[in-house]
């Protein structure tokens, strides 16, 4: 039994509607973080489709007051964690009930529910916090027309808000105020919201394509405004976007977002009024880097999607949570592209997604939390926030797009809104509709196999082999798709594989255009030929070189691509593949193969063979490339992480990958030193900043210019770059290249990081995020005679250390733990027993936090002895623990499970 006493699993297929609806729904709150009284009067009725039964509602952390039904008392009970009511009116008619509660938020270190942060009130519902607000039915599929009142000191809480149109509002006695606020939409109690506190906002009008005005706010604490500019841009961007790519508008009069310090997450879609973790709001060219611009514009645009695919058609339960999830990742994924100024972003962009794809999602796929895009059960939704839902129900979603094309799959949008709007629904809803408005297109005559990818966990294997008949000038390819067992299912069918694909001279690396045997389609340059079977095979004809067959362009979907290219094949292919996203992953493969083989053949650190010239020579020819984007040869000339050469590797030596990975880096930086002093000294953006892809890229590259030349330097003792670097880091206008300069300095070891450092901190001692850097950047540095963890053990006694706040607790535990392979996987165990402490610590302030740490040893069984009965002993010293939360008991259960 855990400590929330309901361990229980809950079974997609037990799904049944609710006893009663509820209509409408009138809160009043009389804020005050000791003791918050929450008034609920609630319009029910009974579900006429559902045999008469008691009305169960969900409460969690309450005191409950009063019940009265139609003004009445009445009997209940309080069984667990349910308030059951017995003695209800018989019919189908409304009747009313009223429930007053109190809660204490300022002790919500939970951050689920109501809670206090820096003298603010916020809540977060999803998935299941509105219980901690009051007694309800809450589960997606109940909704209700919300009116809420809130009160509270007028000093202290100037600023009142909740979801919709602010109706009335006034003052009180004894220094109060009250806000009246109406939601004129209906919604699941996952979207309620409310923020009360001493916040200022920017706002905007805008006027929509059809003529509808509009608010805008984004509200921050005051001193903030000034970093709001590129988060109300971007929402404005995003406001435009949908309008123009799928036909839908904003549906309120005023959309707000609200920026916090303390937040379990990135950001939270509660209808117009979102609640965003100041990480993805707050930004100024001296506080953020070119990739938290990116990722605010791509967050704000995540959360206003859901306004539509979410919100207006929403869940029916938590097994469809990709159905809004993955299609709204989807979305944003598209919108940032479609934000880029050309065809290389995009590609950028495109790569970048499925990096994070490859180095996240497929390890979860292969490990003890793996699950298919809609699960079949959980213990603890929380845990389902995953990569897989998100990033993997996206590309599901893409396969769609790509089965139907862009149009087809704007159709489909249309005919799911048509459907559906206004209602709670599942996965199988939605691929029924891109389906039926696309007839004539293989996904309508392939759909139940499709839908194979919501049911059936793990990565695919997509086996190629190639033929070329120089005599008869047709080359034909043969595929064999195999799944190995996960989520405990064996047995798996073939999953429709879109399969993208190209074919490239092999001596003239130009582009062959392609005829497909038997077909009478003119030759074209891409081919999208469907998998659906375990094996099949495809012949183009008139091919009149031998080709090097460029397969899964644009990674058409989510699967690992096993075909066996030469050197020589990979090379051409980073040469001259017209595809840029297989043009990347060529000389990914290389590098891979690289590492592999010196990790094979590892005596000790310092004799790590590692790159051959080859590869480094085409490292050259790719920065020296006279039309190539600097963003673009950023992604090349990084090498896969330690994290993704491990997921290739069966036994996996954390401390040999890293000294691997650490000398192929050394070499790459001493090989191409001419290289990169040449692209450091040419790629300098002087003009005034500006957080574009192409300005990004060109910053990118230098910063990964000068990183290079500082480690160059500790092999030849010269000064001259660390202290370039060091000059950088002072003069610097603008957050990139100061945090780039530093990092030069820190990941090379160097002696004048640590002043930097300090001077680091002595800069921004009043910027909460850049703090986060800060530590950040210490606990993530490549290991040195295992100095990592002392470091990180010191900077939890530093004064600006509170492992209360999440992100904080991210920038130093998370870093260390998730996001240094090398300083964490220590021969003396002395990572893990650092992290069953932060575990435990974490999992009595919040659980949510808590569980996403213990992921961090979810790929324990695979490490080569000491580490891996270290680790298991680690998590056995966790699971050990007798009141767990449900959150980390599930993760650390199924991590021990055989
Ligand atoms: N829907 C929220 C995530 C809620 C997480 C709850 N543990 C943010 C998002 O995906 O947009
Ligand atoms: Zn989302």
């Amino acid at each position: 039994m855990t400590r929330e006493g309901h361990a229980t699993v809950i079974n997609r297929a037990d799904y049944s509607a609710p006893a009663f609806w509820i209509d409408t729904v009138d809160l009043s709150f009389d804020l005050d973080p000791v003791k918050t009284r929450v008034l609920n009067r609630m319009t029910l009725r009974r579900n006429p489709d559902v045999a008469a039964q008691s009305l169960k509602l969900d409460g969690e952390e309450l005191n409950l007051a009063r019940v009265l039904v139609n003004g009445q008392g009445t009997s209940f009970k309080l069984e667990g964690n349910k308030l059951v009511l017995e003695n209800l009116p018989e019919g189908t008619e409304p009747f009313q009930l009223e429930i007053f509660t109190t809660c204490a938020p300022v002790k919500n270190t939970s951050l689920s529910g109501l809670y206090v942060s820096q003298d603010s009130f916020f809540t977060q519902c999803e998935a299941e916090g509105f219980r901690r607000i009051t007694y309800f039915l809450d589960r997606p599929d109940v909704m209700a027309m919300y009116t809420v009142t809130l009160r509270a000191d007028k000093t202290k809480y100037p600023v009142l808000l909740s979801n919709g149109n602010l109706v009335d509002s006034g003052t009180l006695d004894d220094g109060r105020h009250f806000a009246k606020w109406v939601d004129p939409h209906k919604k699941p109690s996952y979207l309620f919201a409310l923020v009360a506190g001493q916040l200022v906002a920017r706002e905007q009008r805008i006027t929509s394509r059809a003529g509808q005005d509009h608010l805008l706010q984004v509200f921050v604490r005051p001193g903030d405004l000034d970093k709001t500019e590129h988060a109300m841009n971007s929402l404005m961007a995003s406001v435009a976007w949908d309008e123009a790519r799928f036909g839908l508008p904003l549906d309120l009069e005023r959309f707000m977002i609200v920026a916090t310090s303390d937040f379990n997450m990135g950001a939270m879609e509660n209808k117009g009024l979102n609640i965003f973790n100041t990480k993805y709001v707050l930004a100024n060219q001296a506080t953020a880097t070119d990739v938290d611009y990116a990722n605010i514009e791509s967050v704000v645009g995540h959360e206003y999607f859901h306004n539509w695919t979410g919100n207006r058609i929403t869940c029916r339960d938590w097994f469809q949570l990709s159905l809004k999830e993955g299609l709204t990742v989807f979305r944003d994924q598209e919108f940032s592209q479609d934000m880029c100024d050309g065809v290389s972003a995009r590609a950028v962009k495109r790569i970048e997604d499925v990096r994070v794809l490859r180095t996240v999602q497929f390890p979860e796929d292969a490990g003890p939390m793996s699950h298919p895009v809609r699960p079949d059960s959980y213990i603890e939704i929380n845990n389902f926030y995953t990569v897989t839902i998100y990033e993997k129900g996206a590309e599901v979603v893409r396969m769609m797009q790509t089965l139907v094309g862009r149009d087809g799959f704007a159709k489909g949008m249309k005919l799911y809104f048509e459907r559906f709007d206004g209602q709670a629904v599942t996965c199988d809803d939605f691929a029924q509709s891109m389906a039926d408005a696309n007839p004539e297109s293989s996904l309508s005559q392939l759909l139940p196999q499709f839908k194979l990818w919501y049911s059936q966990a793990g990565t695919p294997h997509l086996g190629a082999s190639g033929y070329f008949d120089a005599a008869a000038q047709t080359y034909t390819l043969q595929f064999k798709q195999t799944c190995a067992p996960a989520a405990g299912l064996a047995d798996k069918q073939p999953f429709v594989i879109p399969v993208l694909l190209g074919l490239v001279g092999s001596g003239s690396g130009a582009a062959l255009p392609l005829t497909v045997q038997g077909s009478v389609d003119a030759a074209a340059a891409n081919h999208l030929f469907v998998m659906t079977g375990d094996t099949a095979a495809i012949t183009f004809t008139g091919v009149q070189e031998a080709p090097v067959p460029s397969i899964l362009r644009g990674f058409s979907a989510p699967v690992v691509l096993d075909f066996d290219y030469s050197d020589a094949q990979l090379l051409t292919l980073l040469a001259s593949d017209p595809d840029p996203f297989n043009r990347w992953e060529a000389g990914q493969r290389l590098a891979l193969r690289n590492a592999i083989t010196s990790i094979a053949t590892y005596v000790d650190s310092t004799r790590a063979s590692a790159l051959n010239n080859a590869y480094v020579q085409a490292m050259r020819s790719v920065l020296r490339h006279p039309t190539l984007d600097a963003a673009f040869k950023e992604l090349v000339l990084t090498l896969p992480s330690e994290t993704y050469i491990a997921e290739q590797l069966d036994v996996v030596d954390p401390q040999r990958i890293h000294a691997v990975r650490e000398a192929m880096r050394l070499q790459l930086a001493v090989e191409l030193q001419a290289d990169w002093q040449w692209a450091f000294e040419t790629h300098q953006d002087n003009g005034a900043y500006r957080p574009d892809a192409t300005s990004a890229g060109r910053r990118a590259l230098v910063g990964m210019a000068l990183a290079n030349l500082c480690l160059a330097a500790t092999q030849t003792g010269d000064a001259v770059w660390p202290g370039k670097a060091l000059q950088r880091f002072k003069v610097a206008t603008n957050m990139t290249d100061r945090i780039s300069a530093l990092q030069a300095l820190v990941t090379s070891g160097h002696a004048l990081a640590a002043p930097a450092l300090a001077k680091f901190h002595a800069l921004f001692k009043n910027e909460e995020l850049v703090l986060d850097k800060w530590f950040a950047l210490q606990a993530g540095a490549p290991d040195r005679n295992g100095l990592v963890l002392p470091a990180v053990r010191q900077l939890m006694a530093h004064p600006d250390f509170n492992i209360r706040n999440p992100n904080r607790a991210r920038s130093l535990i998370f870093s260390y733990c998730s996001g240094n392979p090398g300083g964490f996987h220590r021969p003396d165990a002395a990572g893990y027993v650092y992290w069953s402490e932060r575990v435990l610590e974490l999992d009595s302030i919040n659980p949510q936090v808590a569980a996403r740490l213990a992921r961090a040893l979810d790929r324990w069984k695979r490490l080569v002895e000491p580490y891996r009965s270290a680790a298991c002993e680690a998590l056995k010293r966790v699971a050990a623990k007798t009141d767990l939360s449900n959150d980390v008991r599930e993760v650390v259960d199924r991590a021990l499970a055989d």
